[in-house]
């Protein structure tokens, strides 16, 4: 496949459908959730959650300070830096169609950083406060269920970092402004497709995603093959992280996705990333390790693996720095 440049990307190599995404009702009987999580996290590193829990009012909250922050004048926003940010993707030079917010998933920092995006900052900060903490729920939920499916005996070894208060976890808020085509000509939609958010896996234990009704979304499942994920507003997407592939000693893997930009529409995607504390170490569980999977990554804290990250490109792959030799 040849790209006619690095941010436009042709038909080839996508795969129409997303029926291959896995779907994982939370209202199943318990036994069939763990075991269809578990398969899920090993085969894609990603599924789908339905009957998730989660009030749609917190939801269409969410949405809704999120797009009377990114329709504001830029001006405005800039207000906001550094949590606001625009094309510019971490320390090194990586770019794309999007704008963001990123904060810091706690009550003190979403508190502050409501002043600076709203002329109503208690109400947008008890409701991304709420959002956050019906998300790090439902992630420690998930997470308790792969322990389960997984025979850990400590049932909570992975959501225990992301419920710790310490937890390094972020909620990022993703706006990709639709790249107009002046033809208006529908059949050439392809050609105006641009990189919103380019390929990367997220480096945290877990991502909770959720976007409106416009889709952009690709996971990859091999090299060169990406496969389209159909939005679902009232769905949460889950990405396995590069923390628990190592938690589970490569049993898991960490999907790697990007977010495409829509011709015509706005998407706007809420993840959070729920992140041990900086001190913790990692390392995966002893039941992870036996004689036919011998343990593959050395232990590390938190704090080493973010400065590996941020040392790195967003599509670097950076777990193979923690091997064991
Ligand atoms: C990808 C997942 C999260 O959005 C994020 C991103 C972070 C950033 O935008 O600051 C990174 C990226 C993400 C991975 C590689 C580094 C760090 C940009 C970048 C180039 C907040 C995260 O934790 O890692």
């Amino acid at each position: 496949m040849v790209l006619a440049s690095p941010n436009s990307i042709r038909s080839e190599g996508i795969l129409p459908s997303n029926e291959l995404i896995p779907v994982v009702d939370l209202t199943a009987e318990r036994s069939q959730v763990t075991k269809l999580i578990v398969k899920a996290c090993e085969e894609y590193g990603f599924f789908k959650v339905i009957n998730h829990g989660i009030s749609h009012e917190v939801i269409s909250k969410t949405e809704e300070a999120g797009f009377s922050f990114f329709t504001k004048p830029v001006a405005e926003k800039k207000v906001a830096a550094p949590a606001y940010g625009c094309k510019n993707i971490g320390l090194n030079g990586d770019m794309g169609e999007v704008e963001y917010l990123l904060l810091s998933a706690t009550t003190h920092s979403i508190s502050q950083i409501s002043k600076t995006i709203s002329t109503d900052p208690l109400n947008v900060s008890s409701t991304l406060s709420a959002y956050t903490e019906a998300v790090r729920e439902l992630a420690c939920e998930i997470l308790e269920l792969i322990a389960e499916g997984l025979g850990v005996p400590d049932t909570w070894i992975f959501s225990r970092f992301i419920r710790d208060v310490d937890s390094d976890s972020v909620l990022r808020l993703n706006h990709y402004p639709p790249i107009i085509n002046k033809d208006n000509n529908k059949d050439m939609s392809q050609k105006f497709t641009k990189v919103g958010f380019g390929e990367h896996s997220d480096p945290q234990i877990i991502t909770i995603l959720r976007s409106n009704e416009v889709g952009g979304l690709q996971i990859s499942l091999q090299d060169g093959v990406w496969i389209p994920v159909t939005p679902d507003p009232s769905a949460f997407y889950v990405n396995v992280g590069d923390v628990l592939e190592v938690m589970t000693n490569g049993r898991f893997v960490s999907v790697r996705h990007r977010a495409m930009t829509n011709s015509y529409k706005c998407r706007m995607s809420v993840a959070y990333f729920g992140a041990p504390p900086l001190h913790a170490t990692i390392v995966a569980p002893s039941v992870m390790v036996t004689p036919q999977r011998p343990s593959l990554f050395r232990p590390f804290t938190w704090a080493e693996y973010k400065k590996a990250t941020y040392s790195l490109r967003l599509g670097d792959t950076r777990i193979q720095l923690f091997t064991n030799k």
